[in-house]
Order: C-alpha cells, then sequence, then structure tokens
C-alpha cells in the first residue's frame, strides 16, 4: 500500500472557471476569482484543481475551442496572475491540473488559419483535409457531437475539414508528427511552469480510423472514430513529456466510448499511458440514442454497471470516480431527490462514491449540493450542444418543441454551468455584474455559507469523505464486492483490505427501508451517516446511507 501512487489517496476537485467566482465584476469568473477561494478548497482537503480551459478562445464551446495553447484567456487574467494563483495552491498542498484539449484546436488557431489558407501552405496536412466526393457530399457520414455532419466544406479552398464536435472545433491531424511534437512541447512548456498534470479531453478521439475516411465504403453515424494508433501515441506522449520528470503528477484521459478491456490498457501502469481515465457507461444509463431522450432509470442497472467496473481494473489499472461534471447534470437532480431529501441524497451519492476503488472527482457546487436549473425557454439556455440539438429537433425533424424543451431542462449541460453559489446575495455572491448565465433562483437557501452554517452541512460531509481517503489505505485500494446486486433501493457493497472490512448500507429511495441489513453490523463502528441518530428499527430511512467498520 505505501507505494501506491499518491493519487490513488487523492481527491480532485474540478473548477469550471467561467462559472465559479468573478473578481471584477464583468460577470464571467476568473483566475483572480479561484484565487480568492483557495482557502475554501483548503478547507474542504482537495488535493488537486483540475480547471477546465483557461487559455485564449473565441468561446464557441466555453474554451474547448482554444485559439492559443500558451497564453491565459484575457477575460480570465493573464500568465503572471495564473502564476501566481499556481504559486498560491501550491502554497497550500494543492496541485493544478490543466485542461489538455488537442483532439481538436479553435478555427481561430494560427494553426488552423494557416492550414485552411491553401492546399500547398506547410500546416495544411495538420487536420483532416479531404476533396469532395464524387456525390459532392461530406467524405463520411460521421455526424458531429454537437448535430449536424462532422465535415464542412470550407469555400476558400474547396474541401471538407473533419470536425468530430462543433465546425469551429477542426480535428487536428495526428497522423503528422509535426503535431505531436508541437503539442508535446506545449505540454513541456506548461509543466516546466509548474502545473501537474493534464485532463485530457477526448483523448482517445486523436486516432482516427483512417480506413474509415478514405476506405470503400463510407462509414455512417455512430461508432467510435478511435484508430488503433491510441496507445502509440499515449506511450510517445508520455515518453516526450513525462518520463524525464520527478514529482507527482496526474494524468486522465476524458475517453467516450471506452469499455473496461480498453481502459485497463490504457491505465495498466507498465505500458506508461494515462494514469487513470474518465469512461461514460454509467452517465448514459439514462439516455438513448440521442443524449435529450431520457430513459428511466434504474438503480439496479447503475450499480451494476459501476460494479463491473470495478472488478474489470480490479487486478490491473484505475479510474476516476464522478457522477457530475462541466458536461452533465446535477448529481443531486439526477440521481437523488433535490427537493425534501436534498441533503439526505447528496450526502447518500458521495458516499457511495466516494468509498467505491478509483480517484473520486468533485465538480464544484456539488460539495454544497447544488441542483440543476430549469429555464423556461430555449432562449435562456447558453450551450452549444443544446441550442443546436433543439434548433435541428424542431427545425429539422419537426418535434413537439415543448418536449424537445423538456429533455434541454433534463440533460443540458447548463445544468452544471450556472455560477457557484456562495451566499444569498443578489448574484449568489458570484459576481458584482451581471452573470454571464443566470445564477439558480435557489440560491437564496442554497449556498456554501447556509450549508456550512447548517447543522446538517453537505461540505462537512464532503470533509469527512476526503479525510477517510487520505487516512484509509481500505478506502483507497480495498477490494470492492457489490452485496444484494439485484435489490432496487439498497445500494450496499464492502470494501477489504488487510484485516479491515468497510461496509457501505444506502436507501436509494423517498420511502424507508424496513428488511433488515445485508450484514450483521452488532458490534460494527459506525464510521460515517447522514442521519442525525440511528433509528429503532432495522432499517433505513429515506435516502439514508451509512459506513460501518466491521
Ligand atoms: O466532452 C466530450 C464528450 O464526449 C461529451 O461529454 C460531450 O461534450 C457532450 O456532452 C456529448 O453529449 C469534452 C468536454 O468535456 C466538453 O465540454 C467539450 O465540449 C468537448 O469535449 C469538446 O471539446
Amino acid at each position: 500500500a505505501a507505494q501506491a501512487p499518491w493519487w490513488t489517496r487523492a481527491v480532485v476537485y474540478q473548477v469550471y472557471p467561467r462559472s465559479f467566482a468573478d473578481s471584477d465584476g464583468d460577470g464571467i469568473g476568473d483566475l483572480g476569482g479561484i484565487r480568492g477561494r483557495l482557502d475554501y478548497l483548503a478547507e474542504l482537503g482537495v488535493d488537486a484543481l483540475w480547471l477546465s480551459p483557461v487559455y485564449p478562445s473565441p468561446q464557441h464551446d466555453n474554451g474547448y475551442d482554444i485559439s492559443d495553447y500558451q497564453e491565459i484567456e484575457p477575460v480570465f487574467g493573464d500568465l503572471a496572475e495564473f502564476d501566481l494563483l499556481l504559486a498560491e495552491a501550491h502554497e497550500r498542498g494543492i496541485k493544478i491540473v490543466m485542461d489538455l484539449v488537442v483532439n481538436h484546436t479553435s478555427d481561430e488557431h494560427a494553426w488552423f488559419r494557416e492550414s485552411r489558407s491553401s492546399l500547398t501552405n506547410p500546416k495544411r496536412d495538420w487536420y483532416w483535409w479531404r476533396k469532395p466526393p464524387a456525390d459532392g457530399g461530406p467524405p463520411n457520414g460521421w455526424a458531429s457531437a454537437f448535430s449536424g455532419p462532422a465535415w464542412t466544406l470550407d469555400e476558400q479552398t474547396g474541401e471538407y475539414y473533419l470536425h468530430l464536435f462543433a465546425k469551429q472545433q477542426p480535428d487536428l491531424n495526428w497522423e503528422n508528427p509535426e503535431v505531436r511534437l508541437a503539442v508535446y512541447s506545449m505540454m513541456n512548456w506548461w509543466l516546466d511552469r509548474g502545473v501537474d498534470g493534464f485532463r485530457m479531453d477526448v483523448i482517445n478521439f486523436i486516432a482516427k480510423q483512417v480506413d474509415l475516411i478514405d476506405g470503400p465504403a463510407p462509414a455512417t453515424g455512430g461508432g467510435s472514430p478511435t484508430g488503433p494508433q491510441i496507445h502509440d501515441y499515449l506511450q510517445e506522449m508520455r515518453e516526450a513529456v513525462f518520463a524525464g520528470r520527478t514529482g507527482e503528477h496526474l494524468t486522465v484521459g476524458e475517453m467516450p466510448g471506452v469499455a473496461t478491456g480498453d481502459a485497463v490498457l490504457f491505465t495498466d501502469p507498465a505500458r506508461g499511458e494515462v494514469d487513470m481515465i474518465f469512461q461514460f457507461e454509467h452517465v448514459r444509463l439514462d439516455q438513448g440514442a440521442n443524449k435529450f431522450d431520457v430513459l428511466p432509470r434504474s438503480l439496479r442497472a447503475l450499480k451494476k454497471n459501476l460494479a463491473h467496473w470495478q472488478d474489470g481494473l480490479a487486478e490491473t489499472g484505475w479510474n476516476s470516480l464522478y457522477l457530475n461534471n462541466h458536461d452533465q447534470p446535477r448529481l443531486v437532480s439526477r440521481f437523488g431527490n433535490d427537493t425534501v431529501w436534498r441533503y439526505e441524497s447528496a450526502t447518500l451519492w458521495a458516499l457511495v462514491l466516494h468509498l467505491h476503488r478509483g480517484t473520486p472527482y468533485i465538480y464544484q457546487g456539488e460539495e454544497i449540493g447544488m441542483t440543476n436549473v430549469r429555464f423556461d425557454s430555449i432562449d435562456d439556455y447558453r450551450d452549444l450542444e443544446s441550442l443546436n440539438h433543439y434548433r435541428e429537433a424542431v427545425d429539422e425533424f419537426d418535434l413537439d418543441p415543448g418536449s424537445v424543451l423538456a429533455g434541454v431542462q433534463t440533460m443540458s449541460r447548463d445544468n452544471a454551468r450556472t455560477p457557484m453559489q456562495w451566499d444569498a446575495s443578489a448574484q449568489a455572491g458570484f459576481t458584482t455584474g451581471t452573470p454571464w448565465l443566470p445564477v439558480n433562483p435557489n440560491h437564496t437557501e442554497i449556498n456554501a455559507a447556509v450549508d456550512r452554517a447548517a447543522e446538517r452541512s453537505v461540505f462537512r460531509f464532503y470533509q469527512r469523505l476526503i479525510a477517510l481517503r487520505h487516512e484509509s489505505p481500505v478506502v483507497a485500494l480495498g477490494e470492492f464486492t457489490l452485496l444484494e446486486p439485484e435489490h432496487e433501493l439498497l445500494f450496499a457493497f464492502t470494501r477489504h483490505l488487510g484485516d479491515e472490512t468497510l461496509l457501505v448500507v444506502a436507501n436509494a429511495s423517498d420511502s424507508p427501508l424496513d428488511s433488515p441489513l445485508p450484514v450483521d453490523v452488532s458490534g460494527a463502528e459506525l464510521v460515517l451517516g447522514n442521519y442525525p441518530a440511528l433509528g429503532a428499527g432495522s432499517g433505513l430511512g429515506p435516502w439514508e446511507a451509512r459506513l460501518y467498520r466491521l
């Protein structure tokens, strides 16, 4: 256990800079705002911050469209301000992990401007350009993740370029070694500056199945674009960027579509690719073919899927643990009850998730039980994914606007992107100006100031969980066993290491669960629970969760 990597004992906190804290009153969060809240984060006890992109960007996708990799977005600050943030975080023992978005750049990045300028430009081959096929249509049938085709015809040179995301996010051609070297050199520049690692955006997409682009049979939408070269690229990156370095770094690859077998390959320490990944299976269980088609939720399906990942990586590899982030609805609204049982269900999911094996990620506001927002009109949404989807569904597919809006209200990424709720004041203490996205009206009741003063504080519950992972090898490394897999309401499992066994029992429902616990707990120590006192009966109250040491 002593040789296990530091990140097995760590908890990462994700900051979405635009929505975290605004220090200059322009309505958009910034680096000064983050710096001003470092004491709050240190008090929570997190080990590292992952900053969603802070680089210059036209902001079509809130910074995931980068126009300069080695600068800071002026709205967020500058490099001097960044260095200050880094230094002050490090003083508090908090690492800073940058978002690395290198599957694509912004169409305003100098590389793409050059590349699109002529057929013979030296950077032409840095992106995926293809002549229109005989029928004039796009080179294959791939769809953009943000609606419409993944290819756009560029007037200037009469060729199509590939963009798996928005048309303002052209995909880099990793087949070209110059592209790879440019990315590694940029990563080294940030690490030399002192940053502690990278969260790698859709990193499994950098390698393409070239035969699906140039092959005889044009591919249709769906399926993974990932080519087998992905492992070579990641090993080459590790060699070029991390091999010579000492100290504690973190690499986490966001990888939509990977299964447990792939995950083992990506995270096997002996192969040297990434430390851990973000996989998507558990957050797709309640989504149809289109993510805005909301399916009924099943606790059984969710816990079986999480257990499948625990088992799949039990021997080799490592996973990240998350139930929400800047792309997902708020966990208490999605998996819990965000009205009458908000405290209980927020803490239940916190306990369940943090007691799994893997590195837990907390998304800003999760630690105070923030909920989804519900805008009445599509005009109030800002996220291009939601807006493109709505336009396509209503205008092209003629679907009923009311039901399309309902899907957006449930699944929109803007649910996670409303400003952080610091206090009950007019703009939730986020800004003195007009926020770029409205604050959730419930900030008068749900905010950090109220939560931390409350008897039952979500923040303090997270503090306990983080401290537990720091102190307790069984939490970090223990073997996971799911109990009662078929039970529709009870989430129960054990963790076991050496002579220590922990038991988690959680009633993920609005009704009391009166059946006896799956394991005899007489004589066991209650380590943590989300009810003020144990009830008289043997069962669990609504959304009650307990952690025992057996
Ligand atoms: O997301 C990749 C991804 O596959 C999805 O989560 C996607 O954003 C969408 O929600 C699918 O329904 C990453 C970033 O996390 C996201 O914010 C970016 O928009 C995207 O890549 C493009 O850079």
